[in-house]
């Protein structure tokens, strides 16, 4: 039996037709690509994405009247996070030369490389392939990188089969069309390691209705997904992968001598949503059963199965699985996945809670040798004033070939090193401005911000360039309300999509309008529950009003030991908002000095800091100085 869902063309969105004319994937770019032009059409534009690339322009180049800075973004698809040294290497060169000169480590453990030009892709899309790497799949309608653990350790069985899986099932929902090797490498294919033959025979397994018989893709078809699906592979008690916001999570589930049982299984969660439509939201998965281990790749080709043929088709807001199961309810998706899994799916074993793990820092591995974390600031590697850990990681790599690890919190994990390199590892990225974690500002190190401008063309707010003065502002803050010691996950996009996971953080920003964002509250340090929403369009330059009372009345009334997050969840927004109104009528006038803020040309800005200096008083200082001496005449 072959799925019978093909949609019909008048009723589903414009994607799933330019999917169905794309020739699996190879038309119109294989024509575009060997145009003379600066972009893809809207067609190709959409058809790239499956092979890893999105087109952007530079945002903060645009000119009324004149045509777009075009530049492209390439994306990896690295299965938990894995980036041999090879290909580290072949990145690094390829950012430099063809690129924005910087490497950008995900959120989902990818790395993305910024500013290619049309007339260079092919050149890099091929270097990247030699080299040990892909792009296959990182973006459009299908199976995106799949999460699993980042640490490396070689005595933990779980996360071994963890890693495994994961890499299993990545080869599993890989697209199987020709296109990407006859466009990027004239046909040539390269392969980086061999599929395990249990998901050679997984994939092509005539289940009931999950594959199509005919054409080069057994499990997506013409069309494949209807949206984006995202698979993470964890072990008990560590969600580094945020196994709460993925399509679908499997918990690895081990015997007493470590051996592999089966996995738990969730699904439906997602985070991407639309202001102001309340039919869009931010969902956790729900826990739906457990797998034998020898039925898990049928059982997630079941449920892929059920998104690809009952997910909606017309309408992409509403396309992710999240609202199948939330339209449903779990019974009636369990039973239509049994349909196509053919047997019952058995009850959910139990389970330790779930808990925020980075492994940053110097790490045992257990077999004689480390593995060290290095906190990557919104996961852009780059070399900027003292700051030069692009420099490091090539100077460790040359010298030390190590493997690296992306982790889901954007930051970069060097294992396999032999004590006796440990000190010269260190004294390389110290030398280079790099902290050690133990240096870094807590709020940095449980912060995320995904890129926002100027390349996403979504973007309505800053996020990147903006978090770190933010954090700032917020460590101030905290100082002087007493808390100078306190940290709690913070998390800022520059739209409501959700790609630095905001929903899941204590203090979330959603960037809103230019420069407002919506304010979130309320989710668990362990990124178990969802935040909700605390305020709209939050002018940034309010940042200290609105966070003040919250934290003045955190300091007040919380439990010993309790975090933000929790105290926010456990006292209610509505407690949170009447305080705040109380403190603001009442004390905040006293107790904070409103700080008005005003932008200044950079050249301005560093003569303001000499002047400052030689003067030996605050920037503010010699400011109130100039705009008296300015306004009185
Ligand atoms: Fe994302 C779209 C960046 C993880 C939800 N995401 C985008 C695009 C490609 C903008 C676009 O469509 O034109 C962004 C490119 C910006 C740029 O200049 O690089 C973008 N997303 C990112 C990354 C780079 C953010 C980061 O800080 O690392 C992450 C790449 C991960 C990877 O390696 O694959 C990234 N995106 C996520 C996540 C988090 C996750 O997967 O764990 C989410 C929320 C989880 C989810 O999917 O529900 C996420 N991105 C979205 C959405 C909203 C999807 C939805 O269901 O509505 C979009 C827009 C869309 O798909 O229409 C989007
Ligand atoms: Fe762009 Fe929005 Fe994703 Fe940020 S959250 S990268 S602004 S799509």
């Amino acid at each position: 039996m072959s799925p019978t869902s093909a949609p019909s063309a008048s009723q589903v969105s414009k994607v799933e037709g330019i999917k169905e004319r794309s020739q699996q994937l190879r038309e119109p770019i294989a024509t575009e690509l060997l145009q003379d032009t600066t972009h893809f059409s809207e067609d190709g534009t959409q058809i790239l994405k499956f092979h890893g690339s999105y087109q952007q322009d530079n945002r903060d180049n645009r000119v009324k009247g004149q045509e777009k800075d075009y530049q492209f973004m390439l994306r990896t698809r690295s299965p938990g996070g894995i980036i041999p040294s090879q290909l580290y290497t072949a990145l690094d060169q390829l950012s430099e030369e063809y690129g924005n000169g910087t490497l950008r480590a995900t959120t989902r453990q990818g790395f993305q490389i910024h500013g290619i030009l049309k007339k260079n892709l092919k050149t890099v899309m091929a270097a990247i392939v030699r080299n040990m790497g892909s792009t296959l799949g990182a973006c459009g309608d299908l199976n995106r990188n799949v999460m699993a653990p980042p640490a490396p350790y070689a005595n933990h069985p779980e996360y071994i089969y963890a890693w495994e899986y994961a890499n299993n099932i990545a080869d599993l929902l890989a697209p199987q069309t020709g296109a990407y090797y006859e466009i990027w490498l004239d046909g040539e294919k390269f392969i980086s390691g061999e599929e395990h033959p249990d998901v050679v025979a997984a994939r092509q397994a005539n289940g009931n209705r999950t594959i199509f018989h005919d054409g080069e893709e057994p499990i997506y078809g013409q069309h494949y997904m209807p949206r984006k699906f995202k698979i993470a592979v964890t072990v008990p008690g560590d969600n580094s992968v945020d196994l709460f916001s993925q399509d679908v999570s499997l918990v690895v589930i081990t015997d007493d001598q470590k051996q592999l049982l089966g996995f738990n299984v969730y699904a439906g969660g997602g985070l991407g949503r639309t202001h102001n439509k309340e039919e869009t939201f931010a969902r956790v998965a729900d826990p739906i059963g457990y797998v034998d281990k020898e039925d898990v790749y049928s059982l997630v080709k079941a449920i892929v199965a059920t998104q690809r043929d009952y997910g909606d088709r017309k309408d992409r807001r509403h396309a992710r699985m999240k609202y199948l199961l939330n339209d449903w309810g779990v019974d009636k998706f369990r039973s239509v996945v049994e349909g196509y899994f053919g047997k019952a799916i058995q009850p959910l074993k139990p389970l330790p809670p779930f808990e925020y793990k980075d492994f940053l820092g110097w790490h045992d591995q257990g077999d004689g040798k480390f593995f060290l974390g290095i906190s990557v600031e919104n996961g852009r590697i780059k070399d900027e004033g003292d700051f030069r850990l692009k420099t490091a990681m090539r100077l460790i790599n040359q010298k030390f070939a190590l493997p690296i690890r992306l982790t889901p919190h954007q930051n970069v994990l060097f294992h396999d090193i032999e004590p006796a390199d440990k000190l010269e590892i260190q004294e390389i990225l110290s030398s280079h401005g790099i902290k050690a974690v133990e240096e870094i500002d807590t709020l940095v190190r449980y912060s995320m911000a995904c890129p926002a401008l100027p390349t996403c063309g979504l973007a309505v707010t800053e996020s990147e360039r903006a978090l770190p003065g933010i954090l700032d502002r917020i460590r101030a803050l905290l100082t002087k309300v007493g808390l100078e010691d306190e940290h709690f996950v913070i998390r800022m996009t520059g739209c409501p999509n959700g790609c630095a996971r905001p929903y899941l953080a204590e203090l979330g920003f959603v960037g809103q309008s230019p420069e407002s964002y919506q304010i979130w509250l309320g989710a668990d340090p362990h990124q178990n529950r969802l935040a909700q929403i605390y305020a709209d369009k939050s002018h940034i330059n309010d940042l200290e009003v609105t966070l003040e009372p919250l934290f003045v009345y955190f300091k007040r009334d919380r439990h010993p030991g309790e975090s933000f997050g929790d105290f926010c969840d456990r006292v209610g927004l509505q407690s949170l908002r009447e305080y705040a109104a109380r403190y603001t009528s009442g004390m905040v006038a006293k107790a904070t000095k409103v700080r008005h803020r005003i932008g200044v040309r950079d050249d301005l800005y560093d003569r303001l800091k000499t002047a400052a200096t030689t003067e030996g008083i605050s920037m503010s200082e010699v400011v109130a100085k100039a705009l008296e001496a300015y306004l009185n005449g």
